[in-house]
C-alpha cells in the first residue's frame, strides 16, 4: 500500500486550478513570508500559513443530504460509480468520500480513484433526515456551513412536502449554493411534472435554486451495460457537469482571490513602515513634516487602542445577549410544540395512537432544534459583523468564517418518548371488572342468604353483571384520564430533556464561536498595532541617522517596497475568472 496515498489524498488531487498556477502561488507565498519574518513580522504569518493550507488542500466540499430514503447514498455512489453507503451499524454517521486507492478503512471514509474526486472534489454522504433523531438533525445540519456546495436530494414519487422546504430553506442559508436533485426518475413516470411542481414550490419559497432530475439506479445500469445513451438519460452526467462548472470551478475563483487579497494585506503591513521610515530619510530636516506625521501616527495608533477595547466588549456583551436569546428562542419553540402536544393528548386517549404520536413529536422537536442552530449561526455571523464593524469603522475588516466543525457528535442522543405505563392488556381490564361484579355478587348474596337462599343466586349474579359493567366503564374512563396525565408527564419529561441536551451543545458551539471571532481578531488588532507602532520606531530611527547610512537604508527600502509592490502584482495576476 502507497503509504503517501494514505497519509494525505489532498497531496494527489489534480484540482480545477492548475499545477504551476497553484505551484506559483506557493512560491510567492514563501517569498512573501520570508520578507515578513526578515521584517520581524512574525504576527502576519500565521494568516499566510493559512492561506498555504488552504493551498495544500484546495478541494472542493460538496455535502450530499435529503430526508431519508430519498437515495441520498445512491446518488453520492453513482457521482463516483460506486458503492458508498455506510455499514448498518453505523448509517447514522456522514460517509466523505475522496480520492485515492479503492478502500474503506474507516466507516467513516471511502477512497475511491475516481476521475471526479482527482480533481479535487470531497463528497460527504449525510444520513437522511428523518423526524425520529432530532440531536442527530442538527450535526447533520453542523456539517454545511462548511461545505463549499450542498446537494439536496428528493425523489419523483411526490412534490417537496413542507418539511423539505423548511429543511432547504434551513440549508440554503448556511451554504448558499444548493443544487437541489429530484431521483429515481426511472421509477416515476409523472416526474417532469414533479419537478415542475417543485419548481413552483421553490419559487414560492424564494429559493432560486437549480433544479435537476435524475436516476441514480438508471446510471447504474447504463454504466454496467455501456450504453452512453441510456447514461445521458439518468441525468448523472449532466450533475456531473454542473458541478465541475459551477462548484469546482468557483471554488478555485474563491481560493485565488482569497490568495490575492491574503498577499494584498501583508504587504500593505509591511509597506506602511518601509514607507515611514523612506518619508522621514528623504526629509530629515523638515522637522515640523516629520512631527506632524508621527503625532498623527500616534493619533492611529492610540485610537485604534480605544477600538480594540471597544470590540473585546461588544464581543463579549454580544456573546452573552447572543447565548440568552437562542436559548430562549428554543424553549419558545418547544413551548409551542408541548402545547400543540398536551392538546391533542387531552382529545382522547392517547395509549393506543402513542407511537404515531411520538414520531409526530420527534419530527416537531427535530424542526425546532433545526430552526434553532440555523439561528444560532447566523445571529453569530451577525455579531462577527458587528464587531467588524467596530474595529475599523469603515467595516472592511476580514470576518472570519464560522466553521465550527469540531463539535460533531457531541450531542448525546437525546431520550425517545417514554411508554405508558398504565396502558393496560386485556386480561387486567377484564380482571379490574370482575373484581367489580364479584364485589357485587358478594354484597347481593350476602343480603339474599339472610333470606335463606344460596351466595351465588340469580339476584347476586345479576347485580354482579351490574356493577361489573359498571366498574369497566368508570374504570376506562379513569384509566383514560390517567394515561392522558401520564403522557403530559412524558412530553414535558422529554422536552426538558430536549432543552438540557441542545442546550448544552449550542452553548458549547457559541462558546467555541466566541473563541473563533477573539482569536481573529485579537491577531487583526495586534497586526494593525504592530504596524503602526513600527512606523512610529521607523520615523524616529531615521531622524536621528546619519547621511551615509541615510543613503544606503533608503536604497535599501526602496528595493523592498519594490520587491513588495512586484509581489502584490504578482498575486493580482492570479485573479481567476469563472469559465462556464
Ligand atoms: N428506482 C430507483 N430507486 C432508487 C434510486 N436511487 C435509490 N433508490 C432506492 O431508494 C432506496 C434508498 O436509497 P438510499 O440511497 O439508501 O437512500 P438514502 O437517502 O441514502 O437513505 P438513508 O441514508 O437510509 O436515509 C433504496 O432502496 C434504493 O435502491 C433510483 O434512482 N431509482
Ligand atoms: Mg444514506
Amino acid at each position: 500500500m502507497n503509504a503517501t496515498l494514505e497519509s494525505s489524498p489532498a497531496a494527489l488531487v489534480q484540482p480545477n486550478l492548475p499545477a504551476e498556477t497553484a505551484a506559483s502561488m506557493s512560491a510567492l507565498l514563501t517569498r512573501l513570508a520570508t520578507l515578513t519574518r526578515t521584517a520581524g513580522r512574525g504576527d502576519l504569518l500565521t494568516r499566510l500559513s493559512h492561506t498555504e493550507a488552504r493551498l495544500a488542500d484546495p478541494r472542493t466540499r460538496v455535502v450530499v443530504l435529503g430526508l431519508t430514503d430519498k437515495g441520498v447514498s445512491s446518488v453520492t455512489g453513482a457521482l463516483v460509480d460506486a458503492d458508498v453507503s455506510a455499514p448498518a451499524h453505523s448509517r447514522h454517521e456522514p460517509v466523505v468520500v475522496e480520492y485515492g486507492p479503492a478502500a474503506s478503512d474507516r466507516d467513516s471514509t471511502v477512497t475511491l480513484p475516481h476521475e471526479l474526486l482527482a480533481e479535487g472534489l470531497v463528497l460527504v454522504d449525510a444520513p437522511g433526515f428523518s423526524g425520529h433523531a432530532p440531536a442527530r438533525a442538527a450535526d447533520t445540519l453542523a456539517l454545511v456551513p462548511t461545505a463549499d456546495a450542498v446537494l439536496f436530494v428528493s425523489d419523483a414519487s411526490q412534490e417537496y412536502t413542507e418539511p423539505e422546504i423548511a429543511l432547504l430553506t434551513q440549508v440554503q442559508k448556511l451554504c448558499p449554493v444548493v443544487i437541489c436533485v429530484v431521483n429515481k426518475i426511472d421509477f416515476y413516470p409523472r416526474w417532469a411534472d414533479i419537478q415542475k411542481a417543485n419548481r413552483i414550490h421553490l419559487q414560492n419559497a424564494d429559493l432560486p435554486l437549480p433544479l435537476l432530475p435524475v436516476s441514480a439506479l438508471m446510471h447504474r445500469d447504463a454504466r454496467e451495460a455501456g450504453d452512453d445513451a441510456l447514461d445521458v438519460e439518468s441525468g448523472i452526467p449532466q450533475l456531473v457537469d454542473y458541478l465541475r462548472s459551477q462548484v469546482i470551478a468557483k471554488a478555485d475563483v474563491v481560493l485565488r482571490n482569497s490568495v490575492i487579497a491574503d498577499v494584498r494585506t501583508v504587504t500593505d503591513h509591511l509597506s506602511l513602515s518601509l514607507k515611514a521610515e523612506l518619508d522621514a530619510l528623504r526629509d530629515p530636516q523638515h522637522g515640523a513634516a516629520l512631527l506632524a506625521q508621527m503625532t498623527q501616527a500616534r493619533a492611529a495608533a492610540d485610537q485604534l487602542r480605544q477600538r480594540s477595547a471597544n470590540w473585546q466588549h461588544t464581543l463579549a456583551d454580544g456573546a452573552i445577549e447572543l447565548m440568552t436569546d437562542i436559548e430562549h428562542d428554543l424553549r419558545h419553540r418547544l413551548r409551542t410544540v408541548m402545547r400543540a402536544a398536551e392538546q391533542d393528548i387531552g382529545t382522547s386517549d392517547p395509549a393506543p395512537r402513542w407511537e404515531e404520536f411520538g414520531s409526530w413529536l420527534d419530527g416537531e422537536i427535530a424542526t425546532c432544534v433545526r430552526e434553532n442552530f440555523v439561528m444560532a449561526h447566523t445571529r453569530s455571523l451577525d455579531l462577527a459583523r458587528s464587531v467588524a464593524h467596530r474595529f475599523a469603522e469603515d467595516g472592511k475588516v476580514p470576518v472570519p468564517a464560522l466553521h465550527i466543525d469540531n463539535v460533531d457528535h457531541v450531542l448525546e442522543p437525546v431520550n425517545t418518548l417514554e411508554s405508558l405505563e398504565s396502558s393496560q392488556g386485556f386480561t387486567q381490564r377484564v380482571l379490574s371488572s370482575m373484581r367489580g361484579s364479584y364485589g357485587g355478587v358478594l354484597m347481593v348474596g350476602l343480603v339474599t342468604s339472610l333470606a335463606g337462599l344460596a351466595l351465588v343466586n340469580p339476584f347476586s349474579i345479576g347485580a354482579g353483571v351490574l356493577l361489573g359493567a359498571n366498574t369497566y366503564r368508570e374504570d376506562r374512563k379513569a384509566r383514560t384520564a390517567r394515561r392522558q396525565a401520564e403522557a403530559k408527564v412524558a412530553v414535558s419529561r422529554l422536552m426538558d430533556d430536549v432543552i438540557f441536551q441542545v442546550g448544552k451543545e449550542s452553548k458549547q458551539r457559541l462558546r467555541e464561536a466566541q473563541r473563533v471571532l477573539r482569536d481573529h481578531f485579537t491577531d487583526l488588532a495586534n497586526e494593525m498595532l504592530r504596524s503602526v507602532d513600527d512606523s512610529l520606531r521607523a520615523a524616529a530611527d531615521a531622524s536621528k541617522m546619519h547621511d551615509d547610512h541615510r543613503a544606503t537604508r533608503s536604497a535599501q527600502i526602496r528595493t523592498e517596497l519594490d520587491t513588495l509592490r512586484q509581489i502584490r502584482l504578482q498575486a493580482a495576476g492570479f485573479a481567476g475568472q469563472v469559465t462556464v
